[in-house]
């Protein structure tokens, strides 16, 4: 079939609207009509030419939200007409990651999700005959994308389409952040650094399971207002900060019973390898966790003393928020419906398909929470 799609022909060109060829789905596959996509910094990530790994051309996009037009032989869990988000991060449920419980990070079709194709090998896009490559196995900018039934989650029918399709990578990696991988308790010290479409959801994340101290930092002062919408109780610029950020850090959770001090979660949502080690080191002795979401450049590398680790602080990261999708996502819709979280207010931009490479530019310029294209 003929469908609708933003091309990446080559790197750091800007995405062409074109109309390219889209094949059936084929065995345990299924034929997605994606109602709406979020633009997300990987997208940027890959188009610019600076990851070491991207594909050209390929159909980029991994945040959607869409509906069930056709599944192909043996698919059990969809039926045309279900409403779903496509999952980067697919859970299979029978692989050794799936079943060991103790990661999400689903390992069924990981090798040639990463070379830009299908289980089988092949991909369903081309153009002129052209083959072009899919992309995080979601392929969302395109009007219809194929993708494995393992790699869609099924949501309500009420919801949404141009807010829950922020689920698909956004809001889930924050708020997944805080649930599954810090597992944050109620009353604690938390610090999130970088308050973008990321950091945003951890603060909303910190307030749901209710965070006591909830500091965010982050260079652009406008963003203070944004913190204290979604429960930000204290903002740091550290361009305003008098010596030391870490050291302020730690002096403004220290109590009269604890002179010590340090956060007992910190969260960089930032991508800045320095800003990773400030937010290991703004962590309480003895138990204070960081957790990496941002995603550094290409090469680049962590560090600190380990003396931070022997007393007791501890790194983590997070792909997709811990979540295991086609459980934790259509949850984190509900979440969404009964007003648990927010999502409209940071859907900053919408736009038609033809306007799509603005949305990368608002996004680049940092003037964008979030730019969502509606089909
Ligand atoms: P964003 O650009 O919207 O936000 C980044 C924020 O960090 C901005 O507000 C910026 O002003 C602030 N900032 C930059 N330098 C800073 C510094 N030195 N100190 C404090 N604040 C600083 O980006 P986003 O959409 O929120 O994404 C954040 C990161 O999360 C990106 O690296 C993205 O690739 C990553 N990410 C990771 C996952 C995952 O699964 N691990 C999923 C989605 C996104
Ligand atoms: C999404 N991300 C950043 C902004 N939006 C993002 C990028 C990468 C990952 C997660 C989220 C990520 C972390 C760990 C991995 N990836 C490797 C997973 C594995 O090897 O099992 C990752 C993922 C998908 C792809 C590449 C890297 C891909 O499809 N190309 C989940
Ligand atoms: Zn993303």
């Amino acid at each position: 079939m003929k469908v609708r799609a933003a091309v990446a022909f080559e790197a750091a060109k800007p995405l062409e609207i074109a109309e390219v060829d889209l094949e059936g789905p084929r065995e345990g596959e299924v034929l997605v009509e994606i109602k709406a996509t979020g633009i997300c910094h990987t997208d940027e990530f890959t188009l610019s030419g600076a990851d070491p790994e991207g594909l050209f051309p390929a159909v980029l996009g991994h945040e959607g939200a869409g509906v069930v037009a056709e599944v192909g032989p043996g698919v059990k869990s969809l039926k045309t007409g279900d409403h779903v988000i496509p999952l980067y991060t697919p859970e299979c449920r029978e692989c050794p990651s799936c079943l060991s419980r103790k990661t999400n990070l689903c390992t069924a079709i990981r090798a040639t999700q990463g070379q830009g194709v299908m289980p089988d090998g092949t991909s369903r896009f081309s153009l002129d005959g052209r083959k072009l490559h899919h992309y995080m196995g979601t392929s969302t900018f395109a009007n219809y994308t194929v993708l494995p039934e393992i790699a869609l989650a099924k949501i309500r029918e009420d919801a949404p389409f141009d807010k829950v399709c922020y689920i698909g990578c956004g809001v889930t990696t924050g708020i997944g952040a805080v649930v599954n991988t810090a597992k944050v308790e109620p009353g604690a010290k938390c610090v999130v650094f970088g308050l973008g479409g990321i950091g945003l959801n951890v603060i909303q994340g910190l307030r749901l399971v209710g965070a006591d101290m909830i500091i965010g930092v982050d260079i652009n002062p406008a963003k203070r207002e944004w913190g204290e919408r979604f429960g930000m109780t204290h903002f740091v610029n550290p361009d305003e900060v008098d010596g030391d950020l870490v050291a302020h850090l730690v002096n403004m959770t220290k109590t009269p019973a604890d002179q010590i001090g340090g956060a007992d979660y910190t969260f960089d949502c930032t991508g800045n390898v320095a800003v990773m080690r400030q937010a290991l080191e703004a962590c309480h002795r003895g138990w204070g966790q960081s957790i990496i979401i941002g995603v550094a450049p290409a090469g680049a590398e962590i560090s600190t003393r380990p003396f931070q680790l022997v007393t007791g602080r501890v790194w983590k990261g997070t792909a997709f928020g811990g979540a295991r999708g086609r459980t934790d996502v259509p949850r984190i819709v509900d979440w969404y419906m009964e007003g648990k979280i927010e999502i409209d207010p940071m859907i900053t931009h919408t736009m038609g398909l033809e306007r799509i490479n603005e949305g990368f530019e608002l996004m680049n310029q940092g003037k964008s929470i979030r730019s969502v294209v509606v089909y």
